[in-house]
């Protein structure tokens, strides 16, 4: 198993988008757990994309190549991931954006898979999302939680301003808002007074969970 998550983190490591597709197929013909296959395997193809960007050995190209990888082997594990676990529905409401300004939105795509395979209703608004158009999505949709993703030390501040814009509307008290993406952690959750943060999907199942209950 170790040599075939291998072969799935090198495959996004490598931008190889039809093997990424092959492996993932293969994850569904021969039952084996998709969760796992993300985690142990294609996820840390990114994160090695990552590290090579940031030293410099890989270019903006690389990275988006690998980015397209695993987007197709998350397409193809989609359906697979979204399996209700089980649980009774919980039919709460989850809105989901990525920032303005950021088009980073593998995180926030794998967090709504999880939120849907824990029985949440997720509206999933995609990246680059002007502030107005989440504070109308949580005046429309009336969510329980707004979670905001942000990839960017740069766009991290827009969660900041989506607060004060829900603040400003006196919706504020109506909605849980979490916060996550790579730049953001539990100091600045509380530094903009966000309900939650949670460096992984897993985890913000359990936050919202626990924020709602
Ligand atoms: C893939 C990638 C890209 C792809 C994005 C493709 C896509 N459709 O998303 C492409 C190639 C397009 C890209 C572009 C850019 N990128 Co980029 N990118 C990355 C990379 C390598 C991986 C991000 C990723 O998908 N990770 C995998 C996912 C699963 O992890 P995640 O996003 O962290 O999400 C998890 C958690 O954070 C959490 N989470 C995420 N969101 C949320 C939300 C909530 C509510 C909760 C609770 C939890 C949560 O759960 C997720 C699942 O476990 C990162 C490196 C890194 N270390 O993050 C750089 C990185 C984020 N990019 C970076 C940069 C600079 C850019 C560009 C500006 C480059 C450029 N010069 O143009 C542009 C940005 C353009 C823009 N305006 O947005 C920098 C940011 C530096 C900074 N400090 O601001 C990074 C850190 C790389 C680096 N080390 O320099 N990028």
């Amino acid at each position: 198993m170790a040599d075939l998550y291998d072969e799935m983190r090198n495959s996004v490591l490598e931008g190889d988008e039809e093997l990424a597709i092959e492996l993932a197929e293969k994850v569904l013909t021969e039952k084996g757990n998709a969760m796992m296959a993300m985690n142990e395997g294609f996820l840390n193809g990114i994160q090695e994309a990552g590290r090579l960007f940031e030293d410099g050995e890989y270019f903006l190209p690389d990275l988006i190549f690998a980015a397209d990888a695993l987007k197709s082997a998350l397409r193809v594990l989609d359906s697979e991931l979204k399996k209700n676990e089980g649980e009774s529905v919980k039919s709460k409401k989850i809105v989901l954006a990525t920032v303005q300004g950021d088009i980073h939105d593998i995180g926030k795509t794998i967090v709504g898979t999880m939120m849907t395979a824990n029985g949440y209703e997720v509206h999933d608004l995609g990246a680059d999302v002007k502030n107005e158009e989440i504070i109308r999505a949580v005046k429309e949709i009336k969510p329980e939680i707004v979670g905001l993703s942000a990839l960017l030390t740069t766009t991290m501040e827009e969660q900041k301003n989506i607060i004060t814009m829900l603040e400003e509307e006196g919706i504020r008290n109506t909605v849980k808002v979490i916060v996550g993406g790579a730049p953001v952690n539990q100091n600045w959750a509380d530094k903009i007074k966000a309900d939650g943060y949670s460096d992984n999907a897993i985890s913000a199942v359990k936050l919202a969970d626990e924020l709602t209950a």
